[in-house]
Parts: structure tokens; sequence; C-alpha cells
């Protein structure tokens, strides 16, 4: 079963929108298998935004991150990655369509609201990053072949 690896960042936590973001994903079909309340330590951040080590916006983009509380989750279902990339619309919420998180609820690209991994790789090196493995539930099919 595919999984990614979704996160409310500190000015979705801090607006409220931990509820409607999650229940998103429920109504869609998709299966939460992992979620914490956490803060992000500089070190875990750095990690997490490794590839953007050389951006211009990598030191606003750790600052940031690491300036409240994150709600971190594992969710699993068919075509998970990229349909969670989906729902959370374009990068920037400017140009993210409504209908989308980013797009009814976002402003500024350095403000966001959500991540989402964006490849199988990244999913897996992130869940890795934020969640033991004991930390994850599995579901049993007999009970949930309704839903992925
Ligand atoms: P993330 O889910 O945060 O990884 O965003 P996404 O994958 O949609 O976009 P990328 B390119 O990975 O952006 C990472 C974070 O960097 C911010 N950013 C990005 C800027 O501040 N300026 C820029 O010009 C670009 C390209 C947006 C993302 N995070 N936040 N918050
Ligand atoms: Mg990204």
């Amino acid at each position: 079963m595919e999984k990614t690896f979704l996160m409310v960042k500190p000015d979705g936590v801090q607006r409220g929108l931990i509820g409607d973001i999650v229940s998103r994903f429920e109504s869609k079909g998709f299966q939460l298998v992992g979620a914490k309340l956490m803060s992000i330590s500089e070190e875990l951040a750095e990690k997490h935004y490794e590839e953007h080590k050389e951006r211009p916006f990598f030191s606003d983009l750790v600052q940031f991150i690491t300036s409240g509380p994150v709600f971190a989750m594992v969710w699993q279902g068919e075509h998970v990655i990229a349909t969670a990339r989906q729902m959370m619309g374009t990068t920037n919420p400017q140009e993210a369509a409504p209908g989308t998180i980013r797009g009814d609820y976002g402003l500024i690209v350095g403000k966001n609201i959500i991540h989402g991994s964006d490849s199988v790789q990244s999913a897996e090196r992130e869940i890795k990053l934020f969640f033991q493995e004991e930390e994850l539930v599995e579901y049993s099919k007999l009970i949930n072949n309704w839903i992925y």
C-alpha cells in the first residue's frame, strides 16, 4: 500500500486548520496510519529540507518550520502521493486552484500551510525521518475493504 508523509506546517497549526486538513484526506478515502503534534529541531529541519540547502530561501525555511508546532502524519491509499499533492495545490498559494488546501487557505509561498512528499523515494525518506516503525498502525483488510 502506497504511503506518504504529510505535515501541517506551523502556520496551519496556529490558524486551527489541523481538523479541516485531516478531514479532507479522510473524506477522500485515505487512511491515517500515524500522526503526532511535535516541534521540529533545527537539525531535523535541515535534514528534511536537505534538497534546498543551496537555495537562497533555505535559512528562512528552516526558521519558519521550527517556529512552532507542526502536525506530522502518514497516510496510505491508492496513489496517495500524487493525489495528496493535487489536494494540496501548487507550492505558491497565489497560483493554487480554489478547492485545494493552499488555494483555499494560503497567501504566500514561504508559508504554504502543508507539506507533502513529492515522490515514492521522498515519502520513504521522510516517513523514516519523522516516525518510528512502531508509531504506525496497520488496518485489517477484512473490515476495511471498502476504503483504500
Ligand atoms: P514543501 O511541501 O514544503 O516541500 O513544498 P513543495 O514541495 O510544494 O515546494 P518546494 B519547492 O519543495 O518548496 C519547499 C519550501 O520552500 C518554500 N519556497 C520555495 C520558498 O520560500 N521560495 C521559493 O521560491 C520556493 C521555490 C516553499 C516551501 N515551504 N514552505 N513553507
Ligand atoms: Mg517539497
